[in-house]
């Protein structure tokens, strides 16, 4: 219906996850942005582009996917390309490094709107060496680049709660400002050298990675010894494991709602990226790389789309 009020297509979503957006005095800059993929994690970051007054417009593989945030006040782009050519800065939030390397150097792709002083943010996480060729390319055509790889996953997303992680050219990132005060509670710039904030995404997704794991087995284990997934969750929960991952996680294993809110596929992404990563520095990796073993069954047994606490799936199968 498109004489819903523009705010609606936000509202249902929050409603839908009972998401409380914190409310923020954030001033937008006067900049256009731009804002290519809306997955999980892209979806939260334009609504709250959007709440805060930024004049965003979106693109999204599946064109179906833009149309509620046309009703909430995007514009849509009809390319990478045109996007890029049509704003100031364009943020880009898609899967993975093949994603990025389609959108950057494919057909009608984000290259081919860079002119010079164009702004160019990847949001996504991937490897450095394909963020380092993205950064290239652009700033070859007089572009300018900034990675800023986010932590945190659906519901920070919609909440604006987002930690940014960004390295790249400096002034893009103070450029920024207004978009990040609008998507996170934090962010980071860690220098220049574009990859560093990869990096440091990777070691922080690599933790989250192998915590979830030893959930999933300690939970699986309590089943085959005759204890009460129940009593693990309250045990944990009373302890000084007690952190929204492990509380939320063991809710959806003793729940089995796996419903995505960071898809298990990507988390597998993110700790093969950081196995890479340890072996081009002779870093030993041991938990992991075990870890890495039951995301690759989870997915083997069909969980890639399902939320990472499915990997409990793989653990007591
Ligand atoms: P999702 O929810 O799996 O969404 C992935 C997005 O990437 C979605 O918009 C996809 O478009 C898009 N995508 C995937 N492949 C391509 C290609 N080849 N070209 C263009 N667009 C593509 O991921 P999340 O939002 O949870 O995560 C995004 C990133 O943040 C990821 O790196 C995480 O690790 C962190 P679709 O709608 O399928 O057409």
């Amino acid at each position: 219906n498109d004489d819903m009020p523009v705010t609606s297509a936000a509202t249902q979503i929050e409603e839908s996850l009972l998401i409380k957006p914190v409310m923020k005095s954030v001033i937008p800059t006067p900049s256009r942005i731009g804002f290519l993929g809306l997955g999980i994690m892209g979806q939260g970051m334009v609504m709250n582009l959007l709440r805060s007054g930024h004049e965003v417009t979106v693109w999204n593989r599946t064109i179906v996917k833009c149309r509620e945030f046309v009703k909430a006040g995007a514009l849509k782009g009809n390319s990478p390309a045109e996007v890029v050519q049509s704003c100031d800065i364009t943020f880009s939030c898609v899967s993975d490094s093949s994603a990025v390397k389609d959108l950057v150097f494919g057909n009608a792709g984000v290259l081919q709107g860079i002119s010079p002083g164009k702004c160019y943010v990847e949001m996504s996480t991937i490897d450095e060496d394909t963020v380092q060729d993205a950064a290239e390319a652009i700033t070859a055509r007089g572009g300018v680049f900034l990675e800023a790889p986010v932590v945190g996953s659906r519901v920070p997303a919609l909440e604006g709660q987002l930690v940014i992680l960004a390295a790249g050219d400096r002034k893009l990132y103070d450029d920024c400002y207004s978009c990040f005060e609008a998507l996170g509670k934090k962010s980071l710039y860690l220098g220049s050298d574009v990859g560093a904030a990869m990096r440091m995404k990777l070691i922080i997704n690599m933790i989250m990675g192998t915590v979830m794991a030893s959930l999933a087995e300690g939970m699986a284990m309590a089943e085959k010894v005759g204890l009460d997934q129940e009593d693990i969750a309250e045990v944990l929960s009373l302890g000084s494991l007690s952190c929204p991952t492990v509380i939320h996680k063991s809710q959806a294993i003793l729940n089995q709602k796996y419903d995505p809110h960071f898809p298990l596929q990507h988390q597998q992404k993110d700790l093969r990226l950081a196995l890479q990563l340890g072996d081009k520095v002779e870093q030993p990796l041991y938990v992991a790389a075990a870890a890495n073993e039951l995301y690759k069954k989870a997915r083997r047994l069909g969980y890639g789309e399902s939320d990472i606490s499915a990997v409990f799936r793989a653990a007591s199968a």
